[in-house]
This record gives structure tokens, C-alpha cells and sequence, in this order.
């Protein structure tokens, strides 16, 4: 943690959406670690459990006394009404927050344009837009109100290059990009942060999903490259949120080693 000046990160509060696994799951972990506080939302709470154990038995071994407080709670970032009174259910002490981690984000099916599903194009532009806006605008009038605050938007490689196959994660991922943008641009009279993480190449479940429970395809894109894990990004996202009150990282492009492009990568021969 040394190089995160965890100071900055002490008694903070911070709230994870998509916590349940992957990228959001190693972020709530690692605040933990860093002496915050984490309110860890998915749409079943059930699925947070492991990861708020984590965060408990991580915050443990730190030995720090700040921090410490994890509260699950059910989210589904897409329904407008579920958010609307989402901050009702967040306990008092924890309802002052000071980082959103806008994370809940998937990629369903390859299909190309002609090709794709009503309900693919629907669910995916539901979550990774809409549901990132509709969390934002929940909290940015509160961050605004109490002028401080800090919004990491979990973008993509997808939002900065279109690739086949891809036609409508790239354009969810450019709308977070576009939507990223506007938000820094509108608070730059502010103390409030903006920040997107953008990553490559990243072995998690979200590659199963991609390929609709296909794990032998998913595996397929990881072969003959050590890809990013979970843990990498979730370093950079704590780095970005423990940076000093007048730096803001408006934008962090992380990519495997082996990996230039979405589509060049160097892959060792099997
Ligand atoms: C995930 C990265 O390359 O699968 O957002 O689009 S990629």
C-alpha cells in the first residue's frame, strides 16, 4: 500500500457498484485494505457476502483502527426506481460519501451487426449507460451540495477503439467515455473529482459471460498472454482515489504488457 499514501484513504467512504466478483470485488478489498470504508452493492446481496468477508478479514490484517465499516446492499444499477431510494437503506454513519466506483458493467455475446439480439443490445446499454448514469446523478448532487467527492468511472480499450464483434460493448463504452468527459468538464469550478479507468485485456468472469458461459472460448482469448487479473485495476482505481485533493486522474489507459491494441497482442506460440 505504500505507494497509495493510504492516509488519504483513511475513514473514507467509498461505494462499489458490480462488487460481487471481477474488477469491483478486488476494489472493495483493497479500500478495505487502505483503512476506508465500503458500501458494497450488486444486484444480489447474497453474492456479496464472500467479498464483504474479505474486506473484513483485509481491513483485520491492516491493523488500521480508521475504516472498517462494510454494508451490502442490493443495487441493480438499472432500475431508476431501486436507485432513487438506494441511500435510504445505506446506514447514516456511511451516507457521506466520498468515492463512487461506477463499476457494474458486462459484455454479452460476439454477434456481428445484423446479427444482434433486441434483449443483448437492451441489457447491455441498460447497465453500462444508463445504470452508470443513473448512479452519478444520485450522487452528484450530494457531492456538489457538500463540494467534495470523487467519481471513477470503470470504462474500456473498447471506449477509446471500436473492434468486430464488439459493436455494442464499444458503443456503451464510448457513451461512458463521452459521458465521463462531460461530467469532468462540468465540475471543473469544483472540488470534485472525475476519473475513467480504461482496461485492456483483463481475465475475469466478464470474458465467460461475453461468451455466454463458454468457458473454453473464454479461456481462448487469454492463450499465450499473461493478461491484467482483477487486482491491477483495482490498483489503479485506489491510486487514482488516494492521489492529493488537487490532483484529479481524469483518465488511466492500463493494458497488459503484451498487449497494444484491442486486436494486437503478442501471444507466445503454444
Ligand atoms: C474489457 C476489455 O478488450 O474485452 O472492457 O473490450 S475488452
Amino acid at each position: 500500500m505504500s505507494v497509495f499514501n493510504a492516509s488519504r484513504l483513511l475513514g473514507k467512504t467509498v461505494l462499489v457498484t458490480g462488487a460481487s466478483a471481477g474488477i469491483g470485488a478486488a476494489t472493495a478489498i483493497l479500500f478495505a485494505k487502505g483503512g476506508s470504508n465500503v458500501i458494497l452493492c450488486a444486484r444480489r446481496v447474497d453474492a456479496l457476502k464472500t467479498v464483504a468477508e474479505a474486506c473484513a478479514a483485509a481491513h483485520k490484517q491492516s491493523g488500521l483502527t480508521e475504516g472498517g465499516k462494510f454494508v451490502s446492499l442490493p443495487l441493480d444499477v438499472s432500475d431508476k426506481k431501486q436507485v432513487a431510494s438506494f441511500l435510504d437503506n445505506v446506514p447514516a454513519e456511511l451516507r457521506s460519501i466520498d468515492v463512487l466506483v461506477n463499476n457494474a458493467g458486462f459484455v454479452l455475446g460476439v454477434e456481428r451487426i445484423g446479427d444482434i439480439s433486441e434483449a443483448d443490445m437492451e441489457a447491455m446499454f441498460t447497465v453500462n449507460v444508463f445504470g452508470l448514469i443513473n448512479v452519478t446523478q444520485l450522487l452528484i448532487k450530494d457531492f456538489k451540495a457538500r463540494k467534495t467527492g470523487h467519481i471513477i468511472n470503470i470504462g474500456s480499450i473498447a471506449g477509446r477503439e471500436p473492434y468486430a464483434g464488439g459493436a455494442i460493448y464499444c458503443a456503451t463504452k464510448h457513451a461512458v467515455r463521452s459521458f465521463t468527459g462531460s461530467l469532468m468538464r462540468e465540475v471543473v469550478d469544483t472540488p470534485i473529482r472525475v476519473t475513467e479507468i480504461q482496461p485492456g485485456m483483463v481475465e475475469t468472469e466478464f470474458s465467460i459471460v461475453r461468451f455466454r458461459g463458454d468457458k473454453s472460448a473464454a479461456d481462448k482469448v487469454y492463450q499465450g498472454i499473461q493478461p491484467l487479473v482483477a487486482e491491477d485495476i483495482a490498483e489503479e482505481i485506489v491510486w487514482a482515489a488516494a492521489r492529493p485533493p488537487h490532483v484529479n486522474i481524469a483518465e488511466v489507459f492500463v493494458l497488459p504488457t503484451n498487449q497494444a491494441t484491442a486486436t494486437l497482442s503478442y501471444r507466445a506460440p503454444q
